[in-house]
């Protein structure tokens, strides 16, 4: 699977781009019938970290099952433990549009499940997959893998088309020290939403402002999200000033000394 020349012009111009159907329906149930054996099941994360929806953690709504109220799993556990998870991380299709984009060499810097639970799912407030990551070039690519239909009204992607060209932007923290925004622009006018049907993918550059709303519906909306960056780049601080997510699993062509 190569992306034609247009949609790979789309990815540098406007910083995104949507593969339709790059995963089969069935590796689609697979994912999901394995998240919730995690989320509703006897399955326990073991290297990986669970994060609660803010309003069910501050004991402000009630949810029947535990399970109903997950927000998102996160972690390179995910596909380190986990071999539904790795087999998407490795999907033939995933990583040759990511190879296109980054070149032969590749290593994940991010797995994460983002849960969107029927009308518990909160926004995700517009930010920049890049100010999570020091790492040089700031190019890598986030993939964000629809596993329903994501729709307007239960909290598909709002991307800023170009944004990405604007360079970093200053982010501040809101629920959770790992939940940043970006608090000083108003997107509304500039954003379009991305509705995408489970198991198509959305191809992010990580300077691109982006954002989802609360789901208001009763279908979930769950999304994985798996995140590329060329073997070539480098952590740009100090390893002790590293955030603690910040680590890297082998994915495809040749490792460098010194470099992530
Ligand atoms: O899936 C979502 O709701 C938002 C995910 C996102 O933008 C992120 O985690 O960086």
């Amino acid at each position: 699977m190569e992306l034609t020349e247009s949609e790979f012009d789309q990815y540098q111009t406007d910083g995104y781009v949507v593969v339709e159907d790059a995963i089969s329906p069935e590796t689609v149930d697979r994912v999901k019938s394995r998240l919730r054996e995690y989320t509703h099941g006897d399955r326990e994360p073991r290297s990986f970290e669970s994060q609660l929806e803010p309003r069910v953690e501050r004991g402000e709504l009630e949810v029947e099952e535990g399970g109903d109220a997950v927000r998102k799993f996160e972690g390179l556990g995910m596909v380190e433990e986990d071999d539904v998870f790795a087999e998407l991380a490795n999907d033939e299709t995933i990583v040759s549009v990511a190879t296109q984009l980054l070149g032969p060499n590749l290593k994940l810097l991010r797995s994460a499940t983002m849960f969107k639970p029927p009308n518990v799912g909160s926004e995700k407030g517009y930010h920049q997959d890049a100010a999570y990551y020091p790492i040089h070039p700031m190019d890598h690519v986030t993939v964000w893998i629809a596993l329903d239909d994501a729709t307007r009204e239960n909290g598909c992607m709002n991307v800023v088309p170009g944004g990405h060209t604007a360079g970093i932007l200053g982010h501040e923290a809101v629920e959770y020290d790992t939940d940043i925004v970006i608090p000083d622009r108003d997107y509304d006018a500039d954003a379009v939403a991305v509705p995408m049907d489970a198991g198509s993918a959305l191809f992010t550059h990580c300077l691109i402002p982006h954002y989802t709303a609360p789901n208001t519906t009763d279908d979930w909306r769950r999304a994985m999200i798996m995140a590329y960056m060329r073997s070539r780049s480098r952590f740009s601080k100090p390893e002790a000033e590293l955030p603690p997510w910040v680590d890297s699993v082998h994915i495809t062509g040749e490792e460098f000394p010194g470099c992530v």
